[in-house]
């Protein structure tokens, strides 16, 4: 995971801070990314009603992250924080296969947007680790 965000990141050097948008469908992972970026650990969760923000410093860089709850309901509202941002982490939870296309679509449906054009986009397929090692590491 650091190797893939430290090229992501290094591609925004020269901002001195940076928003980051993190974004999926729910249950794909990302406010435990959130965490493990922020904290350098695995942290238990509960759903994102709403968002989570936080502060990750890398070298003289500031990352404001916002992570995004990805229930169908709160994904309309998704659209509010995308002003100003200058990169995604799509979020995909490789082992939710029946949801795969719904997760394309919303893919798809965030790089047709203006306000993103010009952002940096980063997928991770998360989950990519069997259940019982993740569950051994938390
Ligand atoms: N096996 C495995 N489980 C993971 C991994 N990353 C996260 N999880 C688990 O997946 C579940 C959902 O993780 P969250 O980070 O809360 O998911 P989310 O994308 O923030 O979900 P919403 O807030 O509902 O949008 C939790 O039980 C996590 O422990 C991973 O890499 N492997
Ligand atoms: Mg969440």
């Amino acid at each position: 995971m650091g190797i893939l965000f430290t090229r992501m990141f290094s591609s925004l050097f020269g901002n001195r801070e940076a928003r980051i948008l993190v974004l999926g469908l729910d249950n794909a992972g990302k406010t435990t990314i959130l965490y493990r970026l922020q904290m350098g650990e695995v942290v238990s969760t509960i759903p994102t009603i709403g968002f989570n923000v936080e502060t990750v410093q890398y070298n003289n860089i500031k990352f404001q992250v916002w992570d995004l709850g990805g229930q169908t309901s709160i994904r309309p509202y998704w659209r509010c924080y995308f002003p100003n941002t200058q990169a995604i982490i799509y979020v995909v939870d490789s082992s939710d296969t029946d949801r795969m296309v719904i997760a394309k679509d919303e893919f798809h449906a965030i790089l047709e947007e203006d306000e993103l054009k010009g952002a940096v986009v980063l997928i991770f397929a998360n989950k990519q680790v069997s259940c019982s090692f993740f569950s051994s590491i938390k």
